[in-house]
């Protein structure tokens, strides 16, 4: 018998459930005012989210609704990845030479032999108009924060690590977080309301270890000040960071979710599990195995409704059935 098309309203009633309540959502997160207005072959520059103190010549590849992919010019495919058109990541060409950022250029082109104008015309490629970074326009406050100041960070990458840390690059509200003496695949991006970044003397405070600098001579003995000093450097003053708010997320709430495992896929899921600041995802008729943890505001988490409303395919628990159970019947 042919199956009745899936919808949230029945699948929400059979379910008993409520859809997450879209006063929980950041802008970024909800249904965008404006479509996604990039095309198939325009050219950027943008980070790579494997290296993201690294900016890079990146063409759009496929067009999902208002999600892109993004490849990175003169690399292989597998490097693809999926942003939303309003992602912070993405900048116009020209940005890095505007803002004294290091562009990595598309493999075989020479430094100082590069020039966007020529760039494009060889590949026929074209160059996105500024119009659609929305990230252009975000208004910046001044924070406190400045290049080169050290402070203590969590080490996403090693989450039980707090580590002394220097701020990498500063642009727009944003922070770049650097581990001292560790290499760059470590760095990540964040605000002065993050809750994974803490002025010296937190760890102390709190009666936590402090992870020091790799290959730091006398860790047992880590004193900020001697560190302060023979770095030459400043430590982030305390009010530039900022406190945010908790989630008000509840376990069982429905959300829309991208399943990093294939993130060209969103999926329906249920929040099945709270820290302050994280949430742990279900995707629904799948195996717990498949659950994971991310950020209340990741760009990755969306309302009830997002797909349809942005023109994105959901895989619902119908169409998707749970691993486990095939070839069992
Ligand atoms: N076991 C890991 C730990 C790396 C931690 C790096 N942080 C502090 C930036 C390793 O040695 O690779």
């Amino acid at each position: 018998p042919r199956k009745k098309a899936w919808s949230w309203p029945t699948y929400l009633e059979e379910e008993r459930a409520v859809a997450a309540p879209l006063k929980l959502f950041k802008e970024h997160q909800a249904v965008p005012q404006g479509r996604n207005a990039f095309k198939v072959g325009m050219k950027m520059e943008g980070l790579d989210p494997c290296h993201p103190s690294l900016f890079c010549v990146l063409s759009v590849a496929e067009i999902q609704g208002y999600r892109t992919r993004l490849h990175f010019d003169g690399y292989p495919e597998c490097y693809d990845f999926w942003v939303n058109a309003d992602t912070w990541d993405v900048k116009p060409a020209g940005w890095c030479e505007k803002t004294g950022n290091k562009l990595l250029l598309p493999k075989g082109c020479k430094d100082g032999e590069f020039n966007w104008s020529t760039y494009v015309k060889n590949c026929r490629g074209q160059i996105a108009p500024k119009h659609l970074f929305k990230s252009l326009n975000t208004a910046v406050t001044p924070s406190g924060f400045r290049v080169g100041m050290k402070l203590e960070a969590v080490d996403r990458k090693n989450p039980s690590l707090i580590c002394v840390a220097s701020i990498a690059a500063a642009v727009d509200n944003r922070l770049l977080i650097h581990f001292d003496n560790w290499d760059d695949t470590y760095d990540y991006w964040c605000d002065a309301s993050s809750p994974y970044i803490h002025p010296i003397g937190f760890c102390e405070e709190a009666e936590l270890t402090l992870t020091t600098p790799a290959e730091y001579k006398h860790p047992k003995s880590f004193s900020w000040e001697r560190y302060l000093e023979e770095t030459g450097a400043q430590a982030a003053p305390a009010r530039a960071f900022k406190q945010r708010p908790a989630h008000g997320f509840q376990v069982g709430m429905k959300v829309e979710v991208v399943d990093k495992r294939n993130p060209m896929l969103i999926r329906v899921a249920s929040i099945a599990d709270l820290e302050e600041h994280r949430l742990k995802v279900h995707f629904d008729g799948w195996s717990g195995e498949y659950d994971y943890w991310l950020d209340a505001d990741s760009p990755d988490l969306h309302p009830v409704g997002w797909c349809q409303k942005t023109g994105h395919p959901l895989q619902n628990p119908q169409g998707s059935p749970d691993p486990s159970l095939l070839g069992q019947g």
